[in-house]
């Protein structure tokens, strides 16, 4: 979750009524106490809302506010030893970039997998090359775990990602910078059909 415009309580609590069900919290830059604090108070508005909450990056800080998961990238702790840490009750989601790192994460017991950049974004600096809607296709015949594709999805381009094969979208700029956050989760929904 980032916003550049509303609370994110209030982000949360609008794309949660309109039927978002799951929300990663990524928090790269403030310090392990304010990204606790604010990571409990968002925990709890998803669980209000009965959506799934996974912290990025950390299991200390997923433990901490009781999250449903983590969400580990390719340079966060190795995926067994996050398994250890986490227990074997939690989600356990890896971002990958590419077709070796799909097949390590699904040997590994991931319980879904990010994939992308699918499209240019501006909201990760230095983000790994942009694997396309060719690089979702391929992907798709490698693993049954759930795929949630990421980077530039709208919802003038969420059709062709589904039909690539994606389980789920993640998005950032589509909601922090929607006119109407309840509108466009309405529609993300029915384009995931
Ligand atoms: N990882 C790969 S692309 C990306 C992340 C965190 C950013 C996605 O943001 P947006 O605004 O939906 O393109
Ligand atoms: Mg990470």
């Amino acid at each position: 979750m980032a916003s550049g415009r509303k609370p994110l309580g209030e982000l949360l609590r609008e794309a949660a009524a309109a039927g978002a069900r799951l929300f990663q919290y990524r928090n790269k830059t403030d310090s392990a106490l304010t990204a606790y604090r604010q990571a409990l108070s968002l925990r709890q508005a998803a669980a209000d809302a009965q959506a799934l909450f996974i912290v990025n990056d950390r299991c200390d800080l997923a433990l901490a506010v009781e999250a449903d998961g983590v969400h580990l990238g390719q340079d966060d702790l190795p995926l067994p030893l996050a398994r250890t840490l986490m227990g074997p009750d939690k989600l356990i989601g890896l971002s990958t970039h590419r077709a070796s790192e799909v097949q390590s994460a699904t040997a590994e017991g991931a319980d879904y997998l990010g994939f992308g950049p699918i499209f240019s974004t501006a909201s990760k600096r230095d983000h790994e090359p942009v694997v396309g809607l060719e690089g979702l296709r391929l992907i798709r015949t490698l693993t049954r775990l759930p795929i949630f594709a990421i980077g530039g999805i709208t919802l003038e381009n969420v059709s062709s990602v589904v039909q690539a094969g994606a389980d789920g979208v993640a998005v950032i700029s589509a909601l922090a910078q929607a006119a109407d956050v309840a509108a466009t989760v309405r529609a993300f929904r029915a384009s995931l059909g």
